[in-house]
């Protein structure tokens, strides 16, 4: 649906240019250029004030200190709620909103518009109250023909509040309850008086929509039928006869269809009108492959063909099918959908976005090659979804009814009780996750990019606390809001996002899925992040689409924390990081987020019956509950920065994969200052083939065919001291592309921080660790205690002043091989005894380098005295066919590491 505003401009411009030809032998349309709607911006120049304590008095007559002028949007929250260096709390409270406005001379009737007010919105015009918006997302309008100021001079006042409910018992609270994005506050979108130019006219007062709702009711061959339903509403006591004119205009300005309907209207009436426009040779909307749009027209005359209203909008003509087993088909295409979700927030604006900075979100999610998007958790402005219509993307539409969704026992990991709250949500919360779906679809209907209407996410419900009697509180709610959506729209799928992990035998679990209630699903997992190996994913799914047959499913999130300070030398090393803290909070180095997108999306790829996945998330967000990798208040899950300025390394793994743009992308630009003089060195390319250049001679080369997912891996690259320039290039046919990396090395020695994710830490007499490299088998070990997951977790650590290189370490049988020039090396390890089951005598081994044992029978505890206390030996080897390899060979239990140093000796 074209915003309001552009509808002047093109009824003023286009008209004149395409209809004006039509009008000879009446073909449709009645060619009037006449303004017969006109909306008036009502974005410039409010007062506003963040005051919870004015009372609304007080407000109307503008009294109290720090008022201020702005214009919309806007938002109290764009600082405190979108930045990247603070966590909660950001001001959630009541902004005041105060305009001075003259009523338009010309129209019938007027109406005003709210595109969105965040979160509940109180509205008086002239002092007296017009109304409440209960909903952050959604447009609400007001008729306010009888309450403009007879002198012209009119004062609009508005109350946004963004307060969180106090308890989710509170019967005033609306969805969102909660979730992992801030709220921001205020009039954030636009506010606009609309004026139609007859009492008659299609209905303005049908929650915020257009009054028109068109659809594609088949498509056959080159035939199409397209079923608009048109609600026309006389605000007038005379009774007379109307037409409704409804025409598809294609691109070129051609009439493609026209149909017309004589009704009759009584005084103060609201009629429906239904036409189907059969169309031949029929331009289907074909996603981003060809995103083509008609302009459909609808005419409301009076009898005498004088025309009295009309709504305008583009219209993609297509229809889409869900297969549980073979996935997403457009206009009986089969299409992989794949894609990416995004937030409605932006760095230093918070929610209030101008359409620059739309159109900057929306430009890198086409840049990156996605078919689909997931505008989670929440409606999107109109203007996103039209951007959506024009790109071609394919949109996953939600309502706010997400995490925190239920009045339910509070979520206490690691408690379980017998006796389970049964609570079910309130009448009105209910009412309200009503309101805005059924909001939602009557504003959004029009668009041929919408493909499903969400009713939930991650509104799973736990068993954990309640294993004798769980209680399902969430199944009703979302019966109804399926029930509500398909009455509303019976022509698209719905979807919701499940969380369920561990949902079957043999996975049986803690969570319960809600599988089988919408038409498709989809689940939010975020394998080798949140939970183990990706093999789980592949279970997991396969279990799922085994026990709910009939439902397509889906992956509505999966992703990883990247900061872009932080590095890997070997993202595979370290994992047990991961892995055994669960949230790996702190350390989130870029070349690990890399490997997640990449073992994830593998694995998706392989099961053909997904219909479609979503990264989560394209950009970073903000979210005050974070406080992860290097940022502040931060859902560092983007492929691109909040701020949209820095694009990620994975990022280039997905354009490479989907975009159709010649991507030639070297990986860890940013670990500029190198900790080893030996790299893997990674190139995400759709080229024929790829070369690598180091210091400007040709180092490897590989062709298409030799990668997996058009991921060049080239190993073990040599790097001199000083500066290094890498430089891959691409071969596209006859023409190539290049990408270029500065890398710097201090010196040869090789330090490995054993078990370690994170490259980077210098001990304090100076050496710079790399992270866990170059081993072959064993294990990565996590030294965390009393189950807390914080940076401090090892301070009972000793005999060391460099605490970060031993919370890590490598145990098992295990060897190190690194390649390495002839000569002597010396080499230094550092070990600790990290458990507290072992004794002295339950873990002795061996170290064996090249062949000669170096180290015998050591057992760390003994050799240390307590548990935690490092010791080191060192020895010398000598390297005479190109690599040292060190074997630790246990005799009794594991072995075990915490750093090694390998220098060469003079
Ligand atoms: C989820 C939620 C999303 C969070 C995301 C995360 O499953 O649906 O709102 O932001 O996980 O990053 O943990």
């Amino acid at each position: 649906m074209k915003r309001s505003t552009c509808l002047i401009a093109v009824l003023t411009v286009t008209a004149v240019l395409t209809f004006a030809p039509l009008l000879l032998g009446d073909p449709g349309l009645s060619g009037s250029n006449k303004e017969l709607r006109t909306t008036t911006s009502l974005d410039q120049n409010w007062k506003f004030v963040q005051n919870d304590g004015l009372t609304e008095d007080q407000a109307l007559a503008g009294e109290g200190p720090d008022w201020k002028t702005v214009n919309l949007p806007h938002t109290w929250n764009a600082e405190d709620a979108a930045t990247t260096k603070a966590t909660r709390p950001y001001k959630r409270g009541l902004g005041w909103y105060r305009l001075e406005f003259d009523t338009p001379q010309a129209g019938a009737r007027k109406w005003l518009q709210f595109d969105a007010t965040s979160i509940v919105a109180d509205v008086w015009l002239n002092g007296q109250k017009l109304g409440q918006h209960k909903g952050a997302f959604t447009a609400y309008r007001f008729d306010v023909t009888d309450r403009l100021a007879s002198n012209g001079k009119n004062v609009l006042l508005v109350r946004a509040d963004n307060r969180a409910p106090v308890t989710k018992h509170d019967p005033t609270a609306i969805i969102p309850l909660e979730g992992d994005f801030n709220m921001s506050g205020g009039l954030y979108r636009h506010v606009s008086l609309i004026t139609t130019a007859d009492p008659v006219h299609f209905d303005l007062n049908d929650l915020g929509a257009s009054g028109v709702y068109a659809t594609t009711k088949s498509i056959s061959g080159s035939q199409a039928t397209v079923t608009v339903r048109a609600i026309v509403k006389a605000d007038s006591e005379q009774e007379g006869d109307y037409v409704v004119s409804t025409s598809l205009v294609d691109a070129d300005g051609r009439l493609a269809q026209n149909s017309k309907r004589t009704i009759t209207m009584t005084g103060g009436g609201r009629q429906e009108v239904v036409q189907d426009l059969n169309v031949s040779n029929v331009h289907l909307w074909q996603g981003v492959e060809d995103p083509y749009q008609y302009n459909l027209v609808i005419e409301l005359l009076r009898a005498d063909n004088t025309p009295i209203d009309r709504v305008e909008q583009n219209f993609g003509v297509r229809q889409m099918r869900f297969d549980p087993d073979r996935g997403f088909f457009l206009n009986g295409k089969h299409v992989r959908l794949h894609g990416v979700a995004i937030h409605q927030d932006f760095q230093g604006k918070g929610w209030a976005l101008t359409h620059d900075e739309m159109d900057e979100t929306l430009g890198l999610v086409k840049e990156i090659g996605a078919n689909t998007v997931r505008f989670g958790h929440y409606p999107f402005d109109q203007y996103m979804l039209d951007s959506a219509d024009r790109i071609g993307l394919v949109v996953w539409a939600e309502v706010p009814f997400g995490i925190g969704v239920t009045v339910q026992a509070p979520i206490d990991l690691g408690k379980e009780s017998s006796s389970c709250p049964q609570e079910d949500a309130t009448p009105e919360f209910r009412a309200n996750a009503k309101l805005q779906l059924q909001e939602m679809i009557r504003q959004q209907y029009n668009h041929a990019c919408v493909g499903m209407w969400s009713i939930g996410n991650e509104t799973t419900f736990m068993s954990k606390n309640c294993l004798l009697a769980p209680y399902d509180n969430i199944t009703p709610v979302l019966r109804e809001l399926q029930a509500l959506a398909k009455q509303e729209d019976p022509t698209r799928v719905t979807t919701l996002a499940d969380f369920t992990s561990k949902v079957l035998p043999p996975l049986q679990g803690q969570y319960i899925a809600v599988g089988g209630i919408s038409d498709i699903w989809a689940i939010n997992q975020y394998y080798l992040w949140y939970s183990g190996s990706v093999a789980g994913l592949g279970e997991l799914l396969d279990a799922l689409h085994a026990r709910y047959p009939d439902q397509p499913i889906g992956m509505s999130e999966y992703g990883a924390g990247a900061a872009l300070t932080h590095h890997s030398d070997n993202p595979i090393g370290g994992l047990a990081e991961v892995i055994n803290t669960g949230v790996p909070v702190v350390y989130q180095p870029e070349e690990y987020a890399s490997y997640v997108h990449e073992q994830n999306y593998a694995m998706l790829i392989s099961k053909p019956y997904i219909w479609g996945t979503y990264v989560w998330n394209m950009f970073d967000f903000g979210s005050g509950l974070r406080n992860e990798g290097d940022l502040r208040g931060v859902n560092t899950k983007g492929l691109v920065t909040f701020d949209r300025k820095i694009k990620k390394d994975p990022f280039y793994f997905y354009k490479a994969n989907w975009s159709r743009e010649p991507v030639v992308y070297l990986t860890s630009k940013r670990y500029t200052n190198r900790a080893y003089p030996i790299a893997d060195v990674k190139v995400y390319s759709n080229a024929d083939s790829v070369e690598l250049f180091v210091n400007g001679r040709l180092a490897a080369s590989m062709k298409k065919d030799q990668v997996l997912q058009n991921t060049y891996v080239f190993k073990n690259v040599k790097l001199k001291r000083g500066q290094n320039r890498l430089e891959a290039v691409g071969s596209f046919g006859d023409k190539s592309v290049n990408d270029l990396a500065e890398w710097s090395l201090d010196n040869d020695d090789i330090n490995i921080a054993a078990g370690q994710l994170t490259t980077g830490f210098t001990s304090s007499d100076g050496a710079r660790f790399g992270s866990e490299n170059f081993y072959i088998g064993g294990s990565d070990g996590w030294l965390v205690e009393k189950g807390t997951r914080g940076v401090t977790d090892w301070t009972s650590v000793s005999g060391t002043g460099d605490l970060d290189l031993f919370k890590n370490y490598r145990f098992g049988r295990f060897s190190y091989f690194i390649p390495l020039e002839n000569g002597n090396y010396q080499i230094k390890l550092a070990f600790l005894e990290p458990g507290n089951i072992t004794r002295v005598g339950y873990r002795i081994f061996d170290v064996v380098a090249n062949g000669v044992p170096k180290i015998r029978n050591l057992d760390v505890l003994k050799e240390a005295g307590e548990y935690r206390r490092v010791i080191t030996r060192t020895f010398t080897s000598q390297v005479t066919d190109g690599h040292l390899k060190i074997d630790f060979v246990p005799t009794r239990g594991e072995a075990v590491v915490s750093n090694l140093m390998i220098r060469r000796q003079p």
